[in-house]
């Protein structure tokens, strides 16, 4: 079986682009695919987090991947920070990877932006952390959204260079992008990518958002002047991203949705997307109530998917330390 790795940050709850972009393809992997899920909790310290705060998110994090599909009895799902091979193998990659390199990373160019009082060196190195993260399984493909992509890319020169001094140590690994979904939109500046840390909240929903708050959000949601559902990005990036929210929740392709709407305002249109939202939310809530509920269930699964991530990551770790010569523990 191929191997899947992926993860996110529990720096906010569960977006509706992390789940289209992401966890909803990750549930559907299970079956095929050799699955590790990971909670990156360490890359979630690039940006200030209250102990007491992070603490609990982390633990709903992990309620929130459960209630969305992830199953342990099907894939690892555990905290990175339980793995210590994470922070072990991305120092090693730091000395493979340049700074021009990091440098040119969008992600980092827009988060030094949004974060100018905390411009941290782990900020910068992000990019080799993930690296790390999925070198470490030696994994083959990475479903990620769209704006991963260029982390994925870089992971691979990161990879091909340490294999061309060292020899075969790590499986270049491919980004797998969905088709629909994978770059959904702010609600309120339909050309950013919808983010959990955005300080504006009517910008995301939110998988745990209640019925009433996400039809709200997608009232308010902006749009533009032409009152015609046509997809088209450059001209009605506000109209684009709704329809492919609808698509990617309904299945219905775009010429479909276009047809459903023709002649019908964006009042009527924008009230479908919430219900399909709603709906499609709805199962996720409920059961992240009941997870939320059994503590001691949720920490068998953390202990569980920690001892089994380990299991394999410190084996490539052990291969990474040799082949670079490191003197092995007598
Ligand atoms: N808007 C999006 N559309 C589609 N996919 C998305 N992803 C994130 N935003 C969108 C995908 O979700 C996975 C997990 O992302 P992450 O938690 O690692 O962090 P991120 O990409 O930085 O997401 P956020 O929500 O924007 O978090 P903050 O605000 O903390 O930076 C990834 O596969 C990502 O592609």
């Amino acid at each position: 079986k191929k191997r899947i790795f992926s993860g996110a940050q529990p720096s906010g709850s569960v977006t509706l682009g992390n789940y289209l972009g992401a966890i909803k393809n990750w549930v559907e992997l299970q079956d095929e695919y050799d699955c590790i899920y990971c909670i990156v909790d360490l890359h979630a310290l690039t940006v200030r987090q209250d102990p007491k705060v992070f603490r609990e998110r982390c633990y709903s994090f992990l309620a929130q991947y459960l209630a969305c599909g992830l199953d342990p009895e099907k894939s690892v799902i555990y905290f990175q920070s339980h793995v210590s091979a994470h922070a072990e193998l991305a120092w090693i990659l730091n000395c493979y990877t340049y700074v021009g390199e990091l440098s040119r990373m969008t992600q980092f160019k827009e988060k030094a932006k949004k974060h100018r009082d905390n411009i941290n060196a782990g900020l910068f190195t992000y990019p080799v952390l993930m690296a790390a993260d999925i070198l470490l399984f030696k994994t083959d493909l990475v479903p990620v959204g769209e704006d991963q992509k260029q982390h994925i890319e870089l992971t691979r020169d990161i990879a091909v260079r340490f294999n061309n001094l060292y020899g075969e140590v790590f499986k270049i690994p491919e980004a797998y992008i969905p088709k629909v979904g994978a770059r959904i939109m702010s609600l309120q500046d339909p050309t950013k990518k919808m983010s959990k840390s955005d300080e504006n909240e009517n910008s995301y929903i939110l998988v745990l958002d209640s019925p009433d708050l996400i039809m709200k959000k997608f009232k308010k949601a902006v749009t533009d002047s032409e009152a015609v559902v046509r997809y088209d990005e450059v001209a009605k990036p506000g109209i684009s991203n709704l329809m492919n929210i609808y698509a990617a929740m309904t299945g219905r392709s775009f010429e479909e949705i276009e047809r459903e709407f023709d002649g019908q305002g964006y009042g009527a249109f924008k009230k479908a997307v919430a219900e399909a939202v709603i709906e499609g939310l709805k199962p996720i809530r409920e059961k992240y109530e009941e997870l939320m509920a059994d503590k001691g269930y949720l920490e068998s699964v953390i202990k569980n998917g920690a001892a089994r991530a380990e299991n394999i990551a410190s084996e490539t770790l052990k291969e990474v330390y040799d082949r670079i010569g490191l003197v092995p523990l007598p």
